[in-house]
């Protein structure tokens, strides 16, 4: 079963316990993280059960959380008298030339117009607002799925993305997640610092906390360049790891713990960058991929599997 947790209930301040002490040096900052340093030496038992959570409507963004099916649709009687078709239910048939959906073009934040950074937000804030990205946030929490500290870490981040960005768009189709290359910017997204979201958790509300700076350095491009030149998938994956939790740690506070840390908009931004960095090995490493077999290559509680996340622009989305 999982071998690292997080130690369950402390949210925020809390020091975890270490997991297992491999030995892997911590280049950025002192202070012990509780995002642990990734082992990705020892292959991932998965034993893939199903999660236990009953409160997820939506098979769509909540895989196989989602026990809840929406209720059967009644039709309304054609002989009721009242029933007159509006010229809203009107629906134009489709055809065989339906167009595909748009690739979601993920951008650097830094190139988004106000307008577009509002959207953003708005999507987040009304997603959040319907309880849908509680039920998401604890997703990420449930060690069950071992989306940390070995090879399913980047698959599984790049899916759980995806189901992001599509509760998003259900609310504004406009929007995409944008990222966050922190290692260029050495700054934090100003336009995000007043916005701090108070997600309902299984555990309970939390509101976004940060302490930007404190505890860590944020890995600078030649971090990434070492990180990219790795040949093979272990060392890159393990590598990417590695910033993407000190990226964690910098930002401080709720993103500091993995029960919490995709409350914050930045994790989902921080992400987009790990998962562009790792789009743009995988163009120059052909057939070097996750080295995941059987329950461990599904993208638990989705059905993805690892052969699924291979291609982003199968996936329906591109970087610009
Ligand atoms: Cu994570």
């Amino acid at each position: 079963m999982a071998k690292r947790q997080p130690s369950h209930g402390s949210g925020h301040a809390g020091h975890p316990k270490e997991g297992g002490g491999h030995g892997g040096k911590r280049p950025h900052g002192h202070h012990p993280p509780p995002y642990h340093d990734p082992d990705y030496s020892r292959p991932p038992e998965h034993p893939h059960e199903p999660p236990p959570n009953p409160r997820y409507p939506d098979e769509r963004i909540y895989g196989s959380y989602a026990s809840k099916r929406p209720p059967v649709y009644v039709p309304h009687p054609f002989d009721h008298s009242c029933f007159k078709p509006r010229k809203e239910d009107y629906k134009p048939p489709k055809t065989c030339e339906e167009p595909k959906p748009d690739l979601c073009v993920r951008k650097d934040h830094r190139a988004l117009t106000t307008d577009e950074q509002n959207r953003f937000l708005n999507a987040y804030t009304q997603a959040n607002a319907m309880g849908a990205l509680g039920p998401l946030v604890d997703i990420h929490s449930n060690a069950a799925h071992q989306p940390h500290g070995n090879p399913r870490f980047l698959p599984w981040h790049r899916i759980y993305l995806l189901r992001l960005e599509e509760l998003l768009m259900m609310v504004d189709p406009s929007v995409c997640i944008p990222y966050w290359k922190s290692s260029e910017e050495q700054a934090f997204p100003s336009w995000l610092l007043g916005f701090t979201p108070t997600v309902n958790l299984a555990s309970g509300p939390h509101t976004v906390t940060r302490n930007i700076g404190a505890f860590a350095t944020l890995p600078d491009a030649t971090d990434v360049t070492a990180v990219m030149a790795n040949a093979t998938f272990n060392p890159f994956g393990s590598a990417l790891e590695g910033v993407d939790n000190s990226g964690h740690v910098w930002v401080g506070g709720t993103m500091q713990s993995i029960l919490t840390a995709p409350c914050d908009p930045v994790f989902w931004m921080h992400h987009a960058e790990i998962d562009r960095i790792w789009s743009v090995w995988q163009a120059s490493h052909a057939g070097q991929n996750p080295p995941l077999a059987g329950a461990a290559a599904v993208m638990d509680p989705w059905s993805e599997t690892e052969v699924d996340t291979r291609d982003i622009g199968a996936l329906g989305y591109s970087y610009a």
